[in-house]
Parts: C-alpha cells; structure tokens; sequence
C-alpha cells in the first residue's frame, strides 16, 4: 500500500458552471458533517486550507453556448494552481466543490503532477453524467458537463490550456462509472473518442465487484488513481442533495464496495467530491453518506474480514 496518509481538504464554493444554484455550499456541509474528524479516525493526517476564492456567479444565459465563461476560467485557474501545489508538496489533495466544471482544474493539476514524475495516470470518473459535451452539443451551456470533453482538448481555449499542455489527458485513461443519463450528440462523440464506459446497465449485469476490477485493472505501482466523484452518481434514494438527480444510480452497499475496492488498491492519490447541494438536501444526508464513502475510500471496512 502506497497510499498518501496527508491529505489537504481544499474548499471550491462556486456554483459557477452548474444548472442549479447551491452546490457552492458543498464544502461547508462536508465540514459540518465531520469530514476532518472521520478521516482523521483513520489514522490520516488532515489539514483543512479553507476555501479557495473567485468570482460570485452572475447567473447569466450562455454566451456562443458557454455560461460564465470567464468566472469558470477564474475559478478553475486558482483549483488548478492549488491543487498543484498540493500534489508538488507531496500531500493527496481533496477537492471538496463546487460543482464539476471544477474537475478542468482539478484533473488538469494532477495530469501535470503525474507529467512532472513520470507518473502514469488513472481516472475514475463517478458520475450520473458523461461530462462530454461541447458548446455545440449542448443546449444548456452549462460547463459542469464538460469537465472531461475540455480534459480531452475539447471546448474553449482558456479553458483547455489551463494545466499547460493540451490535450491534459487522454481518453484513453478515463473509466467513467454510473453513467445513466447522457444526450444524444454526446453519446456520439462519447463512442467516437472511444472512453471506456461502465454505465448501470453495464453494473446491473455485471455487478459492481467485475466492474471494478475492469476499472482498476492494470494499474501498478507507478500509478497516479485519481477519483473524480459527482456525488449524482449515487441513487437519489440516498443522495438526494445534487441538482441533477438522475434515478437509478448504485445502491448504498453497491457504492460502498466501489469504494472499498479503490482503496484496496492504495493507489488514489487526489480525490474531488463535486455537485453536493445542500440547498436541495434533507438535513444534510446527502453529506454525511458522502463522507461516509470517503471513509471506505479511506480504508474503513464494514465487514469482518482480516
Ligand atoms: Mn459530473
């Protein structure tokens, strides 16, 4: 096991590249549901550097097919240079979000991390969504789906240079699990850059434990696992805190062994937890099963095995 034991808690309050106001709340509601003291009871070394500032969200209709282009720019500029920072000191960086246009400057730091080490490098991309669209496929403008696309070199400029080499990654490194609601333009573009899909009825089928395995499949000692989980992938039976609740997501013991499985690797090195709304949840649920999981990300195990 080579997993990184200090970990820096990094807030990101923006709602900026969401549909839905209110996930700019996240990282306090991950607080208040006692991120820091469950993880620390797993023997981890936890500094919170607070929140990350930018621009307020000026809720605004998209201009040539992006929201708030240039407050999306901002934000994921000072996510990128923190997360970066971070990584260069040797700690495994948490993102708590914000919404998922945060993951341009979250993944885009670990991808330049993972250039500068030679490190090779995983994504596991939790998700309701594919986050692959592109301002011409979709209608809403909303850069929250599309995190990966711009990742992959696909969107705007200033958004796609931001970790300093484009494309940031390949598609070739991303496993998206989940996925249950993608548009029609998208799906095309999905199978055309040829991203390795678990979607649920790939789960249903196949279980979460073979899906894993897939997921996590040949990777070793030299690499970099990066999670990138949108807290929609959950069933809003026991999320229902996202504003883009999509029914039929994994159950709560199907997204514990997910997690218990990338711990097991010892291999995660950065982690985002992004869309929590608590705006639209029920007494903070929707935190504290987040950091639940977290916790199995972080080695708890319920069962009674040695
Ligand atoms: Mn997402």
């Amino acid at each position: 096991m080579t997993t990184l034991r200090s970990v820096s808690l990094i807030g990101v309050p923006t709602d900026i590249g969401a549909g839905e106001r209110g996930a700019s709340m996240g990282p306090e509601a991950l607080r208040v549901a006692d991120l820091t003291k469950a993880l620390r009871s797993h023997g981890v070394d936890v500094v919170d550097r607070g929140n990350l500032s930018g621009p307020p969200n000026p809720w605004l209709p998209p201009v040539d097919g992006y929201r708030h282009l240039s407050e999306v720019v901002a934000w994921n500029q000072v996510t990128h240079d923190a997360i970066y920072a971070e990584l260069k000191a040797g700690r495994m960086p948490i993102m708590l979000g914000g919404d998922h246009c945060l993951g341009i400057g979250s993944v885009s730091a670990v991808a330049r991390h993972c250039r500068d080490t030679g490190k090779k490098l995983r994504i596991l991309w939790l998700d309701a969504h594919a986050d692959f669209n592109t301002s011409k496929l979709t209608p809403s403008g909303n850069v929250h789906g599309m995190p990966v696309a711009c990742l992959c070199g696909f969107g705007p400029q200033e958004l796609i240079e931001i970790g300093g080499q484009v494309p940031a990654i390949s598609p070739k490194w991303v496993r998206q699990i989940g996925i249950r609601s993608v548009d029609a333009g998208e799906k095309r573009f999905v199978h055309e850059q040829d991203l390795e899909v678990f979607d649920m009825r790939y789960i249903d089928e196949m279980g979460m434990r073979h899906t894993m395995e897939l997921a996590l499949a040949t990777l070793d000692a030299n690499t970099h696992l990066h999670v990138s989980f949108d807290v929609d992938f959950l069933d809003p039976s026991i999320a229902p805190g996202v504003g883009t609740t999509v029914p039929g997501g994994p159950t709560y013991r199907e997204a514990h062994l997910c997690m218990e499985m990338i711990a097991n690797t010892g291999y995660m090195g950065s982690l985002d937890i992004v869309e929590l709304n608590p705006a639209l949840d029920l007494q903070n649920r929707t935190a504290k099963v987040s950091v639940d999981l977290i916790e199995s990300l972080f080695g708890k195990s319920t069962l009674m095995r040695k």
